[in-house]
């Protein structure tokens, strides 16, 4: 598997998504620094939410072949800027998570955002029903 960075808003289903890809159980827990489980560097929401966090994403990049942007499907508002994408070097794809909870417009709307964030590829998936997990595995693998 790819080594990747796992970056979205507090509670989109970084950690979830990790556990998923990792088969491991399913258990909540909030994410507080961030760590590397694996191939997987899991980042907390508030570095993508507060401002003055954000550069600690930027060097975290640089030790990851890809950058995973995630956007919750249950969430109407965009959470990256514009362009978002051009912060980093590795290259990103875009990911609409907990695609269970919510229709087709809504899980449209989510990867509308990641699509301005520039991500030219997405993927769609839930972590607990497990749709989508086989071709994103596939993708990272
Ligand atoms: N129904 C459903 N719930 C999900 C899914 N993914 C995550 N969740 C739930 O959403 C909540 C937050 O998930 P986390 O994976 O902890 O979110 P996170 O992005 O790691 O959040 P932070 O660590 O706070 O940044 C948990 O209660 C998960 O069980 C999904 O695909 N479907
Ligand atoms: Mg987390």
């Amino acid at each position: 598997m790819k080594r990747i960075l796992l970056v979205g808003s507090v509670g989109c289903g970084k950690t979830t998504l990790l556990q998923r890809l990792h088969g491991a159980d399913l258990t909540y827990a909030k994410t507080e620094t961030i760590y590397t489980d694996g191939q997987v560097v899991d980042t907390p929401g508030e570095y993508l939410e507060l401002p003055w966090f954000k550069h600690a994403l930027r060097l975290a990049s640089f030790e990851v072949e890809l950058v995973v942007l995630l956007a919750s499907a249950t969430v109407s508002e965009a959470k990256f800027p514009p362009g978002f994408t051009t912060f980093f070097m590795p290259p990103s794809i875009g990911v609409v998570t907990k695609t269970d909870l919510a229709g087709p417009s809504a899980i449209a709307t989510a990867g509308s955002h990641l699509r301005l964030a520039g991500a030219t590829e997405l993927y769609e998936v839930s972590a607990v029903t497990g749709d989508g997990i086989d071709t994103l595995s596939a993708r990272l693998a």
